[in-house]
């Protein structure tokens, strides 16, 4: 008997399938013949664009007619991946699109290949932008992110000879179909110039901010949609584009370069991502950034507000709140503060209880270095105005530093917004902390550390201000999407398929730990991501790799305080140990690396030589017998970390305790059973509270030693002559042993680990991290065992689900309700 015909009316496949057909058609203008795997993804993604912009609408008429309270989210970098699978999750349509695909006979895999990552963020912090914003949709909070449309996201990773070379990332080359460009919200804003003070008509002097160059910001919204809800949020990225796009009479004077000069000039504002994950200290371009998007960002709000009727000043900070991304966005303190005095005349104790109402901010880091600060001279010619705003805020912020230390000048310059003394500079972590009234830290330990170390009177003279918001990952994109065995298993043991908006429930895998029916179906998932990510190294590096070996993977940006480099030293340890001994007996290992250096930090590129030309010595030695593979996969991005993190076995979190802030990286592997060897640093030490120490690999020193060391007066070298195996693996380093011929290749290297004082303690934490791998590599023999720990990595963190982080914030910092939507 002939199955019925479906009809497309009642039928989502069918439905779906003639949408991606008429996309195809009359958007692309493609025939399915002549349809390649982009056009297919094109067509596709506007399929599932139409499925959310009707939501999105529906959510954005919800919010405005119930004038609801919402939070911006200000951030500099949005690291996003690709979008189409999530954006089918979370439009519901995933299985029928895939089923609609394939009844038109395309190639899925090819399909989405084709899409571009969306890079625009460095690492940690940029993620946890794109994670948040997620989980706000998911939890149904009106919310709103703002951030940059950069044309050229962070750049293309290749490996030449073992260095890295960098190629521009033109994602964007092509278009986009994710973006929706909004000319009708676009935004003048205004820069550089001088203050002149005028009388104005009540005789009052009053500073104006004149011959300002002019810019406009154009915003391009992507849908956000929650997961298993209706609520579709907008992150809202602008471009730069001159006021004028050609000067005509340039032009007819012939000169055509001249005519198009301030187009280009003003277009380069959103033209790149500033790809250093550290403070780019004075370099005005990414000053100019800042300012024009949180300028532009700003004006939108205040657009938004101001229309609805009886909105105005008076409930501003009812209605809007700002979370403020590190402090890149901090510039707005003062804009708001220019806004509300220069433009709307209020007066500053009005303006300032706005403000203060309005922003929170979120710090990412404790490392001096990475501690932005610009100096006067250039802010005074980008933002004259803003500079003596921010001058008057920290006259009036010493006048309570001082009624609260009397006669304590050293107080006061330690509190001080503005650092003097060799050319002074705007310590911008200090005005974001006196112009909002939340400051938190991303992990527990990370905010002990924040109110005793960085800003250890802050906490006195604003007692409450300063709380912990521990990060958080979306278990959407990192378990529901990118392991889709392992979800699937746990779908069918939980018997519900909800836990992806609902973490603890993972905790009942806990039960099953022991049973060996299922570790054999936990660990047999494992087996077959393993070998899906052997292929990939297979071709990406030409490596042939084991997926019966243990995969030890260590994936995020390169940093001295991330210690990649103590890795490679057990590495090299454990070839000089298998040289030695050909039969020792051991488990096979492919150590898998991931990570981009600041195109100008020289000793991580040097890292990255390092592990690149080590590693080929290891792979091609046959003395070894294929018990140590190394490979470097190039290009780190969101995509290649679905792919390496569902495979892993050991997640390595090895850096120097107190020097990361949190970690994500850490979640994600621990989310899909990896074992994390690690120390106490960040959130390590709160998924070693929710796994429990028989589940973790902890070593190191702890912050608290890192302390006492130092103050000892740290010294490599005794570390160096008390361990004859570092000793031998630290010069074999320094030796031309792996670059024949090419004498002090990784001097830079060997000069930080002894010379140069190893300022992150690499060499202390050596002997203690390779008995750790001894404990890793006894556990993994023991197949139950491992099985057993691997499930209950997964059961026990649910805590780390960005849901749950997120809900802190609105409860805790935003004062924000969920408004649902029909
Ligand atoms: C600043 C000024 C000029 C140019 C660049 C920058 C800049 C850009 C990016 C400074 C810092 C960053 C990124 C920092 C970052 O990713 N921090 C990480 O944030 C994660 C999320 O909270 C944490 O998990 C990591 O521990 C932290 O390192």
């Amino acid at each position: 008997v002939a199955a019925p015909r479906r009809r497309a009316s009642d039928d989502p496949v069918e439905s779906i399938k003639a949408s991606i057909l008429d996309h195809l058609t009359h958007t692309f203008a493609r025939d399915t013949a002549g349809a390649t795997p982009r056009d297919w993804f094109l067509a596709t993604a506007m399929s599932a664009r139409d499925h959310l912009t009707s939501r999105l609408i529906k959510t954005q008429s919800a919010h405005n007619d119930q004038n609801v309270r919402r939070l911006y989210y200000l951030s500099l970098e949005y690291l996003m991946g690709r979008l189409l699978i999530s954006s089918l999750q979370n439009a519901g349509v995933y299985d029928h699109t895939r089923q609609a695909l394939e009844e038109l006979g395309v190639d899925w895999e090819a399909l989405r290949a084709s899409e571009d990552d969306m890079g625009l963020g460095n690492g940690g912090l940029g993620r946890l932008a794109a994670c948040f914003i997620d989980s706000l949709a998911t939890l149904d909070l009106p919310a709103i992110g703002y951030g940059i449309n950069y044309e050229f996201g962070l750049f293309r990773q290749a490996f030449e000879n073992g260095h890295q070379v960098e190629n521009p990332d033109s994602w964007m080359i092509y278009g986009t179909p994710w973006e929706l460009m909004h000319p009708e919200y676009q935004q003048e804003v205004q820069i550089y110039g001088e203050v002149e003070n005028v009388f104005d008509d009540s005789g009052n002097y009053r500073p104006q901010w004149v011959n300002t160059h002019k810019l406009v910001g154009v915003p391009n919204d992507i849908p956000v949609p929650g997961y298993g809800t209706e609520t579709v949020n907008i992150l809202r990225l602008w471009t730069s584009h001159a006021t004028e796009p050609l000067d005509l009479n340039a032009f007819n004077e012939g000169g055509y370069v001249e005519a198009v000069r301030n187009k280009a000039t003003s277009e380069t504002i959103s033209k790149v991502l500033y790809p250093n994950d550290k403070t780019e200290n004075g370099k005005e371009l990414r000053l100019v950034q800042q300012y024009f998007f949180v300028a532009c960002s700003l004006k939108d709000i205040i657009r938004r507000h101001m229309r609805v009727e009886g909105n105005g000043w008076h409930n501003f900070a009812d209605k809007v709140a700002v979370q403020l991304n590190d402090t890149h966005p901090a510039i707005a303190v003062a804009e708001l503060l220019r806004i509300l005095i220069d433009e709307e005349s209020l007066d500053w104790d009005e303006a300032w209880a706005i403000i203060t109402k309005t922003f929170a901010y979120t710090n990412h880091t404790l490392l001096p270095e990475a501690l932005e600060k610009w100096g006067v001279p250039l802010y005074a010619r980008v933002l004259p105005r803003h500079l003596q705003l921010i001058y008057e805020i920290n006259r009036r912020h010493l006048e309570t530093v001082a009624a609260k230390w009397p006669g304590d000048n050293e107080m006061l310059s330690t509190c001080s917004i503005v650092e003097e003394g060799g050319g002074k500079q705007l310590r911008m972590a200090h005005l974001a902390v006196v112009g909002s009234h939340a400051v938190n830290g991303v992990a527990a330990l990370h905010t002990e550390l924040l109110k005793k170390d960085l800003f250890p009177y802050f906490d006195t003279l604003f007692p409450g201000k300063f709380r912990n918001k521990t990060n958080g990952i979306t278990p959407r994109r990192w378990l529901l999407d990118c392991n889709p065995a392992l979800s699937a298993l746990i779908t069918k043991t939980l018997g519900r398929p909800d836990w992806p908006r609902n973490l603890d429930l993972l905790q009942a895998l806990g039960k099953e730990a022991d049973q060996p029916a299922f570790q054999q179906e936990f660990m047999a998932i494992k087996r077959v991501n393993k070998v899906a990510l052997a292929e990939t190294i297979q071709e990406l590096c030409g490596i042939e790799v084991s997926p019966d070996a243990l995969f030890d993977v260590q994936i995020k940006r390169l940093h001295e305080y991330k210690r990649q480099h103590l890795n490679l030293l057990h590495i090299v340890a454990l070839y000089r140990r298998l040289l030695q001994n050909p039969d020792l007996d051991m488990v096979p290992r492919v150590f898998v690396f991931a990570a981009k250096a600041a195109p100008g930090y020289d000793l991580a590129k040097n890292i990255i030589r390092a592990i690149n030309v080590i590693g080929a010595r290891i792979n091609h030695d046959e003395r070894i017998q294929g018990k140590l593979k190394v490979a470097f996969l190039p290009n780190y991005r969101v995509t290649l970390a679905e792919k390496i993190i569902p495979a892993a076995d050991l997640s390595e979190q090895i850096s120097t305790a107190g020097k990361e802030a949190s970690g994500t990286g850490n979640m994600k592997l621990a989310l899909n059973g990896a074992l994390t060897i690690g120390t106490l640093d960040g959130a390590n030490v709160e998924i070693g509270e929710e796994v429990g120490d028989d589940n973790i690999f902890i070593f190191g020193m702890t912050v608290e030693e890192v302390e006492a060391v130092r103050n000892a007066g740290y010294r490599p070298y005794d570390f160096y002559y008390a361990d004859e195996e570092l000793r031998a693996v630290i010069d074999w380093i320094g030796s031309d042993y792996f670059t024949p011929g090419e004498r002090h290749a990784f001097a830079p290297l060997h000069h930080s680990l002894l010379d140069g004082g190893d300022p992150y303690m690499v060499l202390a934490d050596f002997r203690s991290y390779s008995d750790a791998h001894l404990a890793v590599d006894a556990a993994y023999r023991d197949s139950p065992r491992w099985a057993k720990m691997a499930i209950m990595n997964t059961a026990r963190v649910g805590k780390f689900s960005s849901d749950r982080t997120i809900r802190e914030y609105a409860e805790d910092i935003w004062n924000l309700p969920p408004v649902p939507v029909k």
